[in-house]
């Protein structure tokens, strides 16, 4: 007896992909520090449309860089005329065509460098988007369905530069008012990192901090870290991410001292092993983005016992399937799972949300950059927070429209910035010309 129908080709026929866009487009950016120096004026992100001979189009956005592009671009064949529902196969062919990466090539900087997962995050996300069409179901009922209705980030503060991003350099301006005229605000020491915490936090109603180090020296950003206890610490978890630059004497130091006021450290040491190490000498939970970023990772993540926390980006684990499957491993090996970020756009939050909402556990408040962008490329502007929690859309697929508009617009930025990848030490060097990246400094 036939459970299915002897000839699979009467059920499964759908549309398939008939056309793909790529658009780079530039987003101002504040002039925000990090270990690997200075946010430059515009961040770019690559917008990837797909739509099927019956005319559904699938959006998905992700981290913009030119060889990225490229790869999409070289991918093109193997996506035309397939069908979206395919995904096992579109993945494939992809890491067929341009052979697996492998940990090294995620490279130094805090942020993911790789490729392959990119392109795959961006197909995926798109094909998900269509495929919820089809069917008229929101994303989140194709992961598994939904656990929350609404998914809480965190505050995510930076010390930055006076500045407003988009023109080096540009001054605040006066007009401004609220969040809009504190994002400008020029933070480089624990007062300013203070008063940035509350504007965010009155604007968005975020219930959690996270601070960006890895800028000064550890003294001054430890003492950051305790005056946000100081001020927030009875009501909200905070967290600290120095991206890997803290010696593992360094890390032990500090992480004693702020013992006791830390949710999680988020990689204060380079390496599985320096994790490793350094967790089982503190009491607070590790987490990382950076040196557990891909299955391949975890076998030796679970021998070291590197991290308590993962933080997946569907960006750089190949997309929100991918990130489901982290989550199951996680619990599996005792694990929390979480979520990383970088700038980003209407799009990404969107596929973040859904991803968030499928989680079956949801420990801690996911990482966000979004208070720091000023500009949409989705139909309606920025997606609201809700007491620092974002309602799932409800719409079929992702939920957002994509502005064509607004892509428009943002493409020609993107044409005239200059730009064609990230590259914070170039911009920290066009302040300071000396400044050269350390991937270990303090
Ligand atoms: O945007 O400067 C930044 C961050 O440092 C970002 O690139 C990191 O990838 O947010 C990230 C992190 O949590 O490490
Ligand atoms: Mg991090």
């Amino acid at each position: 007896m036939h459970l299915f129908p002897k000839s699979p080709a009467s059920i499964g026929v759908g549309p398939l992909i008939k056309e793909m866009h790529i658009t780079p487009i530039a987003i101002t950016d504040p002039p925000l520090l990090n270990a690997a120096g200075l946010h430059a004026p515009f961040a770019l992100r690559t917008v990837v449309e797909l739509v099927t001979d019956d005319g559904i189009t699938g959006i998905s956005e992700i981290p913009g860089n030119i060889q990225t592009d490229e790869a999409l671009e070289a991918a093109r064949h193997l996506i035309i005329g397939k069908d979206p529902f395919q995904l096992g196969q579109l993945q494939y062919a992809l890491e067929a065509h341009f052979g697996k990466e492998s940990a090294q090539d995620r490279g130094d900087t805090p942020w993911d460098q790789r490729k392959v997962v990119h392109v795959f995050s961006a197909l995926e996300v798109a094909c998900l988007d269509i495929i919820g069409k089809i069917c008229n179901r929101p994303v989140v009922d194709l992961l598994g369905g939904k656990m929350r209705d609404a998914v809480p980030f965190a505050a995510y503060l930076f010390f930055k530069y006076e500045g407003a991003g988009g023109i080096l350099g540009r001054k605040k301006e006066p007009a401004l008012k609220g969040w809009a005229a504190a994002r400008q605000e020029e933070a480089v020491d624990p007062k300013g990192i203070v008063a940035q915490a509350r504007a965010m936090c009155n604007a968005y109603g975020f219930k959690s901090i996270k601070l960006k180090g890895g800028a000064f020296e550890p003294r001054v950003e430890t003492d950051a870290m305790l005056a946000l206890h100081g001020e927030f610490g009875k009501e909200y978890p905070l967290r600290f991410d120095p991206n890997a630059i803290w010696k593992p004497e360094t890390a032990y130091i500090y992480g004693k001292e702020m013992e006791g006021i830390l949710e999680y450290l988020e990689d204060p040491v380079r390496g599985q092993e320096n994790m490793g190490k350094l967790r089982k000498k503190l009491k607070t939970p590790l987490a990382t983005n950076m040196c557990t970023t891909s299955f391949e990772d975890i076998p030796k993540s679970i021998r070291l016992g590197a991290e308590d926390i993962i933080l997946s980006d569907h960006h750089f684990w190949g997309g929100l399937r991918a990130s489901m499957q982290l989550s199951k491993l996680c619990r599996t090996f005792g694990r929390d799972l979480s979520m990383h970020s970088n700038s980003h756009l209407g799009i990404s939050l969107a596929a973040m949300v859904h991803l968030g909402a499928a989680l079956p556990e949801m420990p801690y408040a996911l990482d966000t950059h979004y208070p720091w962008q000023s500009e949409e490329i989705i139909v309606g502007g920025s997606l609201e927070f809700q007491e620092g929690a974002v309602p799932v859309p409800t719409g079929p697929g992702l939920g957002v429209v994509l502005d064509k508009e607004a892509l428009q617009r943002l493409h020609e930025a993107y044409k005239a910035c200059g730009l064609t990848k990230r590259d914070d030490e170039v911009e920290m060097q066009k302040i300071h010309p000396e400044w050269k990246f350390q991937k270990v400094r303090w």
